[in-house]
């Protein structure tokens, strides 16, 4: 096939002194960072939705972008084709890991029929090309909101006919992800959640989203599908309000419905923002209930209110984010997936590499210095400092849990007021964070 980026090198590690926009400064895949390389720790992936189906269109204009190997139509020929241009792309990034929806893929056919035969028929490329450059699926997942079908949800729409059609969308995209080997399916609740509660009935449709997601732990032990299950949260867009809202809402709702056994999460950092929470909020949230799956990288716009899903350049977001990534040990089925796209003024293919690179140099140097905090050890000394008073005398018989109300009252009585606090110390605490960046 013709070369689509002949003009563009292979993307090598060249140091932080060199000033070669189509190098990695700080990503080195072959590199040791706590005893594991920057590939193992990062798993980084590109997605195949913005990357490669992305037009750049806005409420307001027109697609921008220039994509030569793309002639526009809705054929299978051309999905295929694309599918090779997309392989060629991440292998010359020298990403591990791509993730897709179904209808990003493959075209929606007339019928569910002809969708699952073209799904298949690009599937067979993909196969091809995964086995060709040993770039892996981390995780598949299908579109359940783009077709006018999902106009009241999927799983939570009035309509059960949805349901039903969501629920055979879901069987073919986790079969598809099971044959190309991928390590993981992901549920992004779309239009799963509400625009009006006049018209709603909650109860109804979230034990529906549960009845889906029962239904495919079902189908993954029956098909021997080995991959982790994700629930991505987000608060809102395109619906005003989604039950899966953030990651305590989906921690809530997948021990409800007695799924947690089943779902990691996986923790997107627009979405953290949407909910009005940081990202590092919702990995501490996720990492601390033992559910810390995989990671959508991406950034918003801090004057922008909507899922802007900018590349991540910010040095004390992936700081942050890689603390508490490696704090709760790492990402082990998940990666980092680049659910980003690039700006509708960057029309050009080589702002493709351009993002990618920052991003991928971005999360390199966050794990770099998030590392170096720990291997200080004065932010970790002074949290466990902090605590000192749970590790003894009346902290630990409280943790240990034999503590009473009358006894601590007794014990409160004696003692007079509580003992004189310490500082939290946060101005200290970011100085320190700023000694490492
Ligand atoms: C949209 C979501 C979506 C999921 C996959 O905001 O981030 O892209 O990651 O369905
Ligand atoms: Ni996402
Ligand atoms: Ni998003």
């Amino acid at each position: 096939m013709k070369s689509f980026f002949s003009d563009i090198p292979e993307i090598k590690f060249e140091g932080s002194s060199s000033r070669n926009p189509f190098a990695f400064k700080h990503y080195n895949a072959t590199e040791r960072v706590e005893g594991k390389s920057m590939r193992d720790h990062l798993r980084f992936a590109v997605v195949y939705w913005h990357t490669f189906r992305g037009t750049g269109s806005d409420p307001f204009g027109a697609g921008t972008m220039q994509r030569p190997w793309d002639d526009g139509s809705n054929s299978v020929a051309n999905a295929q084709k694309r599918a090779r241009v997309a392989f060629e792309f991440i292998g010359k990034l020298g990403a591990p890991y791509y993730c897709w929806h179904d209808r990003d893929v493959a075209p929606e056919g007339r019928t569910l029929a002809e969708s699952n035969r073209n799904f298949d028929a690009v599937a067979k490329v993909l196969k091809e090309e995964q086995k060709r450059t040993g770039i892996k699926l981390l995780w598949g997942t299908a579109n359940l909101f783009s077709h006018p079908r999902y106009v009241h949800g999927a799983s939570t729409s009035c309509n059960a006919e949805v349901f039903a059609y969501a629920a055979a969308q879901v069987k073919k995209a986790m079969e598809v992800t099971h044959e190309l080997g991928g390590e993981g399916y992901t549920f992004w609740g779309g239009r799963e959640g509400y625009m009006t509660l006049l018209n709603t009935d909650m109860q109804r449709e979230q034990e529906h989203l549960a009845q889906l997601l029962h239904l495919a732990v079902a189908y993954k032990k029956q098909i021997g599908f080995k991959g982790q299950f994700y629930i991505e949260p987000k608060p809102k867009e395109p619906t005003k309000h989604q039950y899966d809202s953030d990651a305590a809402a989906c921690l809530n709702f997948l021990r409800q419905y007695g799924l947690l056994p089943h779902f990691k999460l996986n923790i997107e950092t627009n979405h953290a923002t949407l909910a009005g929470h940081t990202m590092q909020h919702e990995l501490e949230v996720a990492g601390a209930a033992g559910a810390l799956g995989s990671i959508d990288a991406n950034t918003g716009d801090e004057l922008l209110g909507w899922d802007t899903d900018q590349f991540p350049t910010n040095i004390y977001l992936t700081t942050y984010s890689m603390l508490a990534i490696l704090k709760y040990g790492g990402l082990s089925t998940g990666g980092v997936n680049f659910d980003a796209k690039v700006r509708r003024e960057s029309f050009e293919p080589a702002d493709l590499f351009h993002a990618h690179i920052g991003g991928m140099d971005a999360f390199a140097r966050g794990l770099k210095i998030a590392a170096a905090i720990r291997r200080d050890g004065r932010l970790d000394e002074f949290v466990r400092q902090r605590y000192a008073s749970w590790d003894s005398g009346i902290g630990a018989r409280i943790e240990s849990g034999k503590a009473t109300l009358k006894e601590l009252e007794a014990y409160s009585l004696k003692k007079g007021d509580a003992a004189a606090n310490a500082s939290g110390r946060q101005e200290f605490l970011e100085n320190l964070i700023n000694e490492f960046i």
